[in-house]
């Protein structure tokens, strides 16, 4: 079981390589203010979780800078999350605004935030 679910994570990995979204090109200056917001998101992940994949290619698709921190290989950034969030299911963002943070778990809420702030 744990090797069909490794191997499933590869063919989800080789898909989203191969069927990568392009990013939306921006001015050095627009993609500048644009990177100054997204230094206040975290997006707590694992790396072949299709979750996290739809997460991330929604990331490229708007060429968004998030910090990513794999919470299954690292476990500072596995106990960050279950202290902060309350739970360790993955993606989960980490929004940093005006001294408040908020956890924001499920993958359609978290590309729903992302594309209302940042199209
Ligand atoms: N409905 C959730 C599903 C998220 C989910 O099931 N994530 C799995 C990884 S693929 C998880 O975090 N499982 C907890 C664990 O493996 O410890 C979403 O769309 O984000």
């Amino acid at each position: 079981m744990k090797f069909v679910r490794w191997f499933l994570g590869r063919v989800i990995l080789l898909l989203n390589f191969i069927f990568s979204p392009k990013g939306v090109k921006r001015s050095t200056q627009e993609q500048q203010k644009i990177d100054d917001k997204t230094n206040q998101l975290t997006l707590y992940q694992f790396e072949a979780c299709p979750f996290c994949v739809k997460v991330r290619r929604a990331m490229k698709r708007q060429s968004l800078n998030i910090e990513l921190r794999d919470a299954k290989a690292n476990p500072q950034h596995r106990s960050e999350l279950e202290m902060g969030g309350g739970t360790i299911k993955v993606p989960c963002l980490r929004i940093e605004k005006n001294n408040t943070v908020e956890w924001m778990y499920e993958s359609s809420n978290i590309v729903e935030y992302l594309d209302k702030e940042f199209t």
